[in-house]
């Protein structure tokens, strides 16, 4: 009799060790939505138009954490700051501002010269500008502000 009663009771256990199980593996696999972003900006140039006084700044965002959105831009050094892209519409290049922008997780978003880039309009002092400051304001990440070091035209990434 005694094997009879271990044998029932395993038999009302193994339901429960069975979902207890389940639980832990689904625990174990499933993906971890409250990694929070780790953002870093690297590669950062800009480039000037004196006569216009506006100025295109490029860098790379690596994201070392969960995603992100960029969701706005500033800088001291010029009245207007936004988040443009280039693109090619039968056969011309035109700008388009993206106010949201999706930061994959463990990804990079290039800004290069032809695609993504920071737009300023009405840069101070242009002529005279060897770098420009712009401030980076995310979703989940906190600010991250750059000075950007300003590149002649015809200069590496051009
Ligand atoms: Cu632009």
């Amino acid at each position: 009799m005694k094997f009879g009663i271990s044998h029932l009771l395993a038999g009302l256990l193994r339901p429960a060790w069975l979902a207890l199980a389940g639980l832990i593996m689904l625990a174990a696999c499933s993906p971890k939505t409250t990694e929070p972003p780790a953002i870093r900006v690297e590669k950062a140039f800009a480039r000037i138009v004196p006569v216009a006084g506006t100025a295109a700044v490029y860098f790379t965002l690596y994201n070392d954490g969960g995603p992100d959105r960029l969701i706005g831009v500033s800088s001291p050094d010029a009245k207007i700051a936004m988040v443009h892209e280039s693109r090619e519409e039968k056969g011309m290049m035109r700008m388009h501002a993206r106010p949201e922008l999706e930061i994959p997780a463990h990804g990079e978003v290039h800004f290069a010269p032809g695609g993504l880039h920071v737009m300023l309009q009405g840069v101070k002092d242009a002529e005279s500008r060897r770098a420009i400051v712009i401030t980076l304001h995310f979703a989940g990440h906190p600010d991250i502000r750059v000075s950007t070091p300003v590149r002649p035209f015809g200069t590496q990434g051009s």
